[in-house]
């Protein structure tokens, strides 16, 4: 009787498990801020596609492995009456659980390779932008098209967070609070965008999370990192590296657009440039501070 309960409940446990490894992984309800954010570029949509491989990979691991073992601890425990195993040593067995974990790496090694060596291939760009890391904000020079400005975090926040001398700002009613900036990053959709990462100081970070990458910007080197995003959009990250002080107020916003009006932005910027916009230069952030 217990035996036919038990047998009924290990079989509906196992159809219970296969239906859901049947979803897929947006199917089963993953709340956005759980899992992996899927991202914007196609890198990060790579890098999701191998999180989630990797993920079924172990699912399906746990659910085999547990799964025999509470199989096995039900069937064959003590008041069962159920003698324990006199033989070591299986030759069989052993060759299995080598070669079987072999394989599984093999087939986790070859797709993470192929994703590396996509992040890391920095050839056949559209366009560049050499990024600077300063305490604490960033300067974007964008390589051969005779334009760069200063980023700064943006006034309302940058008052806000000087909770003493502007008392009458409530962080709380700051659109994005120390996510916004007075100049953003624009690039054009669909383009392989290459950084050129330095900074003049110390060791900062650029990192926004939903264009898949975050790379180190170290005085005296330069690092590169290339995103290219397919949907148009603003997308904000933050310095990722404990540089200071202010570490916590130098954000990063990339605001992507169509090829039109990326050139028609490129125009205006030339223009402000030429009319000596303050808000494009260096004395103005500090005298901001
Ligand atoms: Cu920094």
């Amino acid at each position: 009787m217990f035996k036919t309960k038990l047998s009924g409940a290990i079989r509906h446990t196992f159809l219970l498990g296969m239906l859901l490894l049947a979803f897929p992984g947006s199917a089963l309800a993953f709340r956005e801020g759980i899992n992996l954010p899927r991202g914007v570029t196609t890198m990060s949509d790579e890098i999701y596609n191998l999180h989630m491989l990797i993920f079924w990979i172990c699912v399906v691991i746990a659910v085999l492995v547990f799964g025999a073992m509470i199989i096995s601890i039900f069937l064959h425990r003590k008041s069962r009456g159920v003698e324990p195993a006199k033989w070591h040593h299986n030759t069989a067995v052993e060759v299995v659980w080598t070669v079987i974990p072999f394989m599984i790496l093999i087939g986790m090694a070859i797709p993470s390779a192929r994703a590396l060596i996509d992040l890391e291939d920095y050839r056949d760009y559209d366009m560049s932008i050499q990024v600077t890391g300063y305490q604490w904000f960033w300067h974007y020079e964008y390589r051969g098209e005779n334009v760069d400005f200063y980023s700064r975090l943006d006034r309302d926040s940058n008052r806000a967070r000087q909770l003493r001398a502007h008392r009458d700002i409530d962080p709380r009613d700051v659109d994005n609070y120390l996510l916004e900036v007075d100049n953003r990053v624009v690039v054009p959709i669909n383009q392989k965008v290459l950084l050129l990462l330095t900074a003049n100081d110390v060791i900062h970070a650029w990192w926004v999370p939903e264009l898949g990458g975050k790379k180190d910007a170290i005085p005296g080197f330069v690092n590169e990192l290339w995103f290219e995003i397919t949907e148009p959009g603003v997308y904000r990250g933050q310095c990722a590296e404990l540089c200071g002080r202010d570490h916590g107020f130098m954000p990063i916003v990339v605001e992507a657009v169509e090829q039109e009006e990326y050139e028609a932005w490129l125009e205006e910027m030339r223009e402000r440039q030429a009319k000596g916009d303050d808000n494009l230069q260096l004395s103005a952030i500090e005298v901001a501070r």
